[in-house]
């Protein structure tokens, strides 16, 4: 199978892990990214068994728009019942490393609000140990260089991501060489340099399932 063929697997299989949980009044958290867009295709079908959406990124609102989707101010929503989406690294204990699309901000607010986070994935980003994927930071624009600093006396080697500008208009690092042998502490510990939004470490709140794609099926892992 292709890694899109996985994709789609695990698109379809976290559709049947939620359809029997929709009513008219739920609204899903969605994410982003070319695994989380094929679950939004999946959606549009649906769209007359839920109520919407909270989307993590203006291109994931865009998607779910076009199918016919509404979409929600998290503010105005609470909590979500689900957060689907994908993610650049996950281990065994469902820790990832998320945002090379760079949206990891928006990404963990809406995993904070959620009851339960569906990771769906391909094999491919199934890690003993987080770090191979260069680690994201959302940083302030005018604490670039201060945090690129601090993140070197942390270890990493930090490059500026060129010409990208977040949805909340900020800035992306990515960390380079930076295995992690504690996500938990790492998290908080780049969450605590001045400067920093936030990092792509979902670890002290990571997902709560993973349904992974592989060859032989897709594999639920809770
Ligand atoms: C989002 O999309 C991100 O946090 C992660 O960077 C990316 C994964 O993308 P894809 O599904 O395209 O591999 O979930």
């Amino acid at each position: 199978m292709t890694q899109d063929e996985l994709k789609a697997a695990v698109a379809d299989k976290a559709i049947s892990e939620i359809q029997s949980w929709l009513e008219r009044d739920t609204v899903l958290g969605i994410g982003t990214g070319s695994t989380a867009d094929l679950f939004i295709d999946r959606l549009g079908p649906l769209r007359d068994q839920f109520k919407g959406a909270v989307a993590s990124s203006e291109a994931s609102t865009q998607r779910l728009k076009s199918l016919g989707i509404e979409v929600f101010e998290l503010n105005s929503v609470g909590t979500v019942p689900f957060y689907i989406d994908g993610a650049d690294e996950v281990n065994a204990n469902l820790q990832m490393i998320k945002g090379g699309g760079a949206a990891l901000t928006r990404e963990k607010i809406v995993a904070a609000c959620a009851e339960r986070f569906i990771c769906i994935a391909d094999h491919s980003k199934y890690v003993a140990q987080l770090g191979h994927f260069p680690l994201p930071v959302e940083v302030i624009p005018m604490a670039r260089s201060y945090v690129a600093r601090e993140l070197v006396a942390l270890g990493a080697e930090p490059v500026y991501r060129q010409g990208v500008v977040t949805d909340n208009g900020n800035q992306i690092i990515d960390c380079f060489n930076f295995m992690i042998d504690d996500p938990v502490a790492m998290e908080a510990k780049i969450n605590a340099i001045v400067g920093v939004v936030t990092n792509g470490l979902f670890a002290a709140r990571g997902a709560d399932i993973l349904l992974l794609g592989k060859a032989d099926g897709v594999e639920r892992i809770a």
